[in-house]
């Protein structure tokens, strides 16, 4: 049976049966995470196609089961147009992972990202795509940071924030990018796949994840563009998301030998020792050794407790009632670990150990048996 080229995604042009190439495949997958985005729908997919005419593209919705019917708009308009598709997750969330979960749902040799909620401007994707191609390039990025570029009218607070970040991200992504926290850019498979297995997924930052994770740096060039404002729909962005990008940057700093989350909890365990200390100094004011360590103990344990359930459980934070079981298993939990403490650093001393390495590795045994028993009874993950 005669063969001919179908699609080209490197120079290896794809031989298939006749059979097999009855329809043409998808060259260009756009990926749109969306939540609560219901009324953006029709109005992207009109732009799409209306700036997409030489390339055989589709869109894949990945909706987090949105309250607002988000999904079943989509499936609505797909009945229509087939170049429509919908993954709907339920029980989950997270920008990244939507959108790693949406590239692998793709086929398509080309994967371009972009927002539900028309920030991004679209019109772009073709002078993208034609960059990506000619140069032989892994990414290309929108960026408002660039000439010609801009944020549009950001509040100061939060154009201070992004600038923030963006320099902060230089810490984990040696590339000289302009915008890394860029959520509009067009790549190749072939780089999205060398990356996705060292992904972190974690928050919404899903280009720098990719750049920090890729074993060989990206090709990439930059494109400018204006942030266009919402009109429709709310913004996502909250302290959460500032949160979770922290937890990204350590995640890509440090997640290779130990969990982020472990780190976070051994540094609030070395700020309790600093409470600890100056309320032990303060109580011996008034009260003898005795009751003031027992004080400093007790204010030590619930500070670290109150700090953790902020910062490094900010995802699962509890409330109420379950503050304060949650507070108690602490107690109970910790308690049990400076036993263990002081078991140890006597029995390391008693082998003839210098005094400081006997109480550091009390101490490290203490955290690790902490951290890992009120993560699985104090804060449980759902
Ligand atoms: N699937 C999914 N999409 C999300 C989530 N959070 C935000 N999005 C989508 O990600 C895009 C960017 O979010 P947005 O709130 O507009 O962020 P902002 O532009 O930085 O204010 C939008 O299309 C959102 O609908 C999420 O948890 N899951
Ligand atoms: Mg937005």
């Amino acid at each position: 049976m005669p063969v001919t080229p179908v699609a080209k995604t490197d120079n290896q042009p794809l031989h298939l049966s006749r059979v097999a190439r009855s329809t043409p495949g998808i060259e260009l997958t756009i990926i749109v995470p969306t939540f609560n985005e219901r009324d953006n729908v029709e109005p992207l997919i009109e732009r799409l196609g209306a700036v997409l005419k030489d390339v055989e593209w589709e869109v894949v919705y990945v909706d987090d089961d949105s309250p607002d019917g988000t999904a079943a708009k989509i499936r609505e308009v797909s009945r229509w147009n087939s170049r429509v598709r919908c993954v709907q997750r339920i029980g989950r969330r997270g920008l990244s992972t939507a959108v790693i979960e949406g590239m692998l749902a793709s086929s398509a040799p080309y994967l371009a990202v972009i927002d539900a909620d028309l920030q991004h401007d679209e019109t772009l994707l073709p002078r993208m795509l034609d960059t990506l191609k000619a140069q032989s390039l892994d990414v290309v990025v929108a960026t408002r940071y660039g000439d010609g570029g801009g944020i549009g009218d950001w509040n100061r607070r939060r154009a201070a924030l992004s600038n923030a970040a963006t320099w902060l991200a230089r810490s984990v992504v040696a590339a000289e990018l302009t915008d890394p926290m860029s959520g509009f850019f067009v790549m190749t498979r072939p780089a999205f796949e060398q990356a996705v297995r060292r992904l972190s997924g974690q928050g919404f930052k899903i280009l720098l994840d990719l750049f920090a994770s890729t074993p060989t740096p990206y090709r990439f060039a930059e494109v400018p563009y204006t942030f266009r404002n919402r009109s429709r729909g709310e913004s996502k962005l909250d302290s959460l998301a500032l949160w979770e990008y922290l937890m990204l940057l350590v995640d890509k700093l440090a997640g290779r030998w130990v969990p982020v989350r472990f780190v976070l909890f051994a540094a609030v365990g070395a700020g309790g020792l600093v409470v600890h200390l100056l309320t032990l100094r303060i109580a011996l004011m008034g009260v003898s050794f005795p009751i003031a360590q027992t004080i400093a103990t007790v204010t030590a344990m619930t500070s670290n407790f109150v700090v953790n359930n902020a910062f490094t459980y900010r995802d699962r934070r509890l409330h109420g009632m379950r503050f304060l079981t949650g507070l108690l298993s602490f107690f109970a939990i910790c308690s049990i670990g400076a036993v263990a403490n002081v078991r140890l650093a006597s029995a390391v001393f008693e082998r003839n150990y210098a005094w400081w390495i006997s109480g550091l590795a009390g101490a490290a045994a203490s955290v690790v048996w902490n951290y890992a028993v009120t993560s699985v009874f104090t804060w449980r993950g759902r």
